[in-house]
């Protein structure tokens, strides 16, 4: 549908940006700080993704606080460190790790920035992972205990908390971003319990934070993009509705609804796959209500039904965005009417309408996206970084959040990947999203300046004129 005029950003709506705690923080030893999976698994000082230093932002959280600041951020999202907090993940708290969070909170507010506090993206402490990590029903207590602390000590100052970061990716993609356990637990089979005992930690966490903090808000951060039928083939639309189950519904109906999506469940029975149930679990997982729907958005997906062959299959393998294939289930296809950036990612910002249409038709719970952005090779020269690229992506997917508005949606936030250049989960410093440079390469760090790049100036203004001037 079209709309002559569409109706205006609702004046509180939450211009934001977004990081996550092992992508941006560095000082991953430092201060009594655990060791992470990402920190056994991720740290490839020769080459891509060395998450030691990252972008240095633990001792230089002042400076880049001011700076989202200048940009006009009405809040920013980021992660906590699980390992800052409780080093072993289920053991002694570390008064330094705390410490360093309420000064990063008190920052923010003090620049009347909101914080989005994620609780958990991707960075399981490692000494719980030797211990069989989501495989190991006591990871949950763990969780419980961890958000316990974190509501504790920053409920009187954060409003809105995020359960787990991008759940399903890991699930599907967990080799990519590092986070897959130890090696004995990697088979699908284990790595669906793991889901499973995610699943009902989040519940428990969402309730025990309305417990604890009746006015906060609480939701999960799944990354959801429509899935498109290859053709209108009715095979092929059965296919995109099954992908669609196992990619985005899954994560979404047990959060929501307290149970497996039926399609979801039956490619799980299919294959052998079923998690087991404790006792408690399917009354823990229907006491957790999320207020409402974080997702983060990046593109769409395209497939069909599978024809047994070899073909069906993404030969790059896939990652959070690529769409893989699997043989008996789906096809992968390109979608052709989509650009693609340098990754190979589509680009689809209609695709975000469509997202966020389906997400409000079938739950009926306020929207915001926390992640959203497309990475880029970018190029510092003469101090300037002209990253028109990156505006243009972004004006486009802004556009479609006030059609999608005008749709009837609830999109209460916008928080575009990444509030400063950070390093990707699999693919180094190089692949670039800030609206502020980090001068640093894979193997120097320099001198981790600082720069704004021209979507900074560009993003302010947005922000200033409440979405109207999107130039
Ligand atoms: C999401 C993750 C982020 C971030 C982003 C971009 O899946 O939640 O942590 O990294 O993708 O991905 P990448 O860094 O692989 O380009």
């Amino acid at each position: 549908m079209q709309y002559a005029h569409p109706r205006p950003f609702p004046d509180d709506f939450l211009w934001g940006a977004s990081t996550s705690a092992y992508q941006v923080e560095g000082a991953w030893n430092e201060d009594g700080k655990g060791a992470s999976v990402i920190d056994v698994h991720m740290h490839r000082p020769e080459g891509v993704t060395d998450f030691r230093v990252a972008a240095d932002h633990y001792h230089r959280y002042e400076e880049d606080v001011s700076l989202f600041a200048e940009l006009g951020l009405k809040a920013y999202r980021f992660s906590i460190a699980w390992t800052r907090i409780i080093p072993d993940g289920d053991g002694p708290l570390n008064p330094a790790g705390i410490t360093f969070y309420h000064r990063l909170i008190d920052a923010l507010l003090a620049k009347g920035i909101e914080p989005l506090v994620t609780l958990y993206h991707f960075d399981l402490p490692a000494a719980l992972d030797e211990r069989g990590g989501w495989s190991n029903r006591d990871t949950v207590d763990a969780f419980v205990r961890y958000a316990r602390t974190l509501f504790e000590e920053y409920g009187s100052k954060v409003r809105y908390w995020l359960t787990i970061n991008e759940q399903n990716m890991m699930t599907l993609h967990g080799k990519a971003i590092g986070t897959t356990g130890r090696s004995g637990d990697t088979d699908k089979r284990s790595i669906y319990q793991q889901n499973h005992h995610m699943f009902v930690a989040a519940a428990r966490t969402m309730a025990l934070c309305h417990e604890l903090l009746p006015e906060a808000k609480i939701g999960p951060a799944p990354n959801i993009v429509s899935v498109y039928p290859a053709s209108p083939a009715p095979e092929d639309v059965v296919a995109a509705d099954d992908w669609d189950a196992v990619r985005n519904l899954l994560y979404l109906d047990v959060a929501v609804r307290g149970t497996y999506h039926p399609l979801a469940w039956g490619y799980l029975a299919e294959r052998g796959l079923e998690p087991a149930f404790a006792p408690d679990d399917a009354a823990d997982l229907a006491a957790g209500h999320p207020d409402f729907i974080a997702f983060n958005y990046y593109s769409t997906q395209t497939v069909g039904a599978s024809t047994g062959a070899a073909s069906d299959l993404e030969t790059r393998g896939g990652d959070q965005q690529i769409v893989r294939g699997e043989l008996g289930f789906y096809r992968a296809e390109k979608n052709p009417h989509l650009p693609r950036n340098e990754f190979g990612w589509e680009i689809d910002p209609v695709g975000m309408r469509t997202t966020m249409r389906r997400l409000w038709d079938r739950y009926r719970l306020p929207l915001i996206i926390t992640e959203n952005g497309s990475g880029a090779f970018d190029e510092l020269r003469d101090g300037r970084v002209h990253d028109t690229y990156r505006v243009d992506y972004l004006r486009q997917h802004i556009a479609q959040i006030r059609l999608a508005l005008a749709d009837g949606v609830q999109v209460f936030g916008y928080c575009p990947w990444s509030a400063i250049d950070l390093v990707s989960t699999h693919q180094g410093i190089s692949k670039r999203y800030g609206f502020i440079h980090v001068d640093r390469t894979e193997t120097d760090l320099r001198e981790l300046a600082r720069t704004k790049k021209d979507s900074f100036g560009w993003y302010s203004r947005v922000i200033a004129s409440n979405g109207e001037d999107l130039g």
